[in-house]
């Protein structure tokens, strides 16, 4: 028992040194919740395992051996029965303390926005997101205009609402937060790669275009993103 108690202790030490370490360089939000999900989906599928095998052994086990046959509960000392409900119990919990370990470090990276992050204001209307970007670049973005922005740079949205409230999600950025009037809400991506099938939807039903409230968003070279930049400055 001592020696599980302090596997245990080793393993969340570790998953607090790991997060410290993690934090010094610049989070990717979205790759974390891509880990953090793999890891829940490797965890519930080895217990499923586990659980299941041992399922189908004591089935076979403890079958009826014959039609009248009338089984008997073994007789478990104190300490036997209570090591069958800790064991078990503990095994669990450590495993649920260590997944919501790493999605605390998640969430709180995904609410920490970096200092060096460029701002981009974004207003929702029924059925469009508006965006301002830095020098008060207003672009209205429609299904057929991408919005850009630049690779390596991490960006901050910050949202409101000028009608009812909306839902800012970039699905390939993991990331989803609603927009409301009166209130001001963010969140923040670090586009690592230049991508250019990204996607902006709204994710709060807002009326009868909600669906078509949507815009591609690409993560382009810094180059690319000045010269959109200086063309939808010379647009506006
Ligand atoms: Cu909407």
């Amino acid at each position: 028992m001592m020696k599980f108690l302090s596997a245990m202790t080793g393993l969340v030490g570790t998953t607090l040194v790991s997060s410290q370490a993690f934090a010094k360089e610049l989070p990717v939000p979205n790759e974390s919740w891509e880990r953090l999900w793999d890891t829940v989906m490797l965890d519930i599928t080895v217990i499923g395992v586990i659980m299941a095998i041992a399922a189908v052994w004591m089935l076979f086990k403890f079958r009826a051996t014959s039609p009248d046959q009338v089984g008997t509960a073994k007789k478990l000392t104190t300490v036997q029965s209570i090591a069958f409900a800790l064991i078990p119990a503990s095994i669990f919990m450590a495993d649920d303390f260590y997944l919501a370990a790493n999605g605390w470090t998640v969430w709180n990276d995904y609410r920490r926005v970096p200092d060096n992050a460029m701002e981009v204001k974004v207003i929702g209307y029924q059925w469009y997101f508006e965006y301002e970007y830095p020098g008060g670049v207003l672009v209205e973005a429609d299904m057929e205009t991408p919005v850009m922005i630049p690779v390596g740079q991490p960006v901050v949205f910050r949202m409101t609402s000028e009608d009812v409230i909306h839902s800012f999600g970039i699905p390939k950025y993991r990331v989803k937060e609603d927009i409301m009037p009166g209130r001001k809400t963010y969140i923040w991506v670090n586009p690592v790669e230049a991508q250019t099938d990204g996607v902006v939807q709204c994710a709060e039903f807002c009326g009868e275009a909600h669906s078509q409230m949507s815009n591609p968003i690409h993560a382009v070279p810094q180059a690319e993103y000045n010269a959109w930049l200086a063309k939808m400055a010379a647009e506006g």
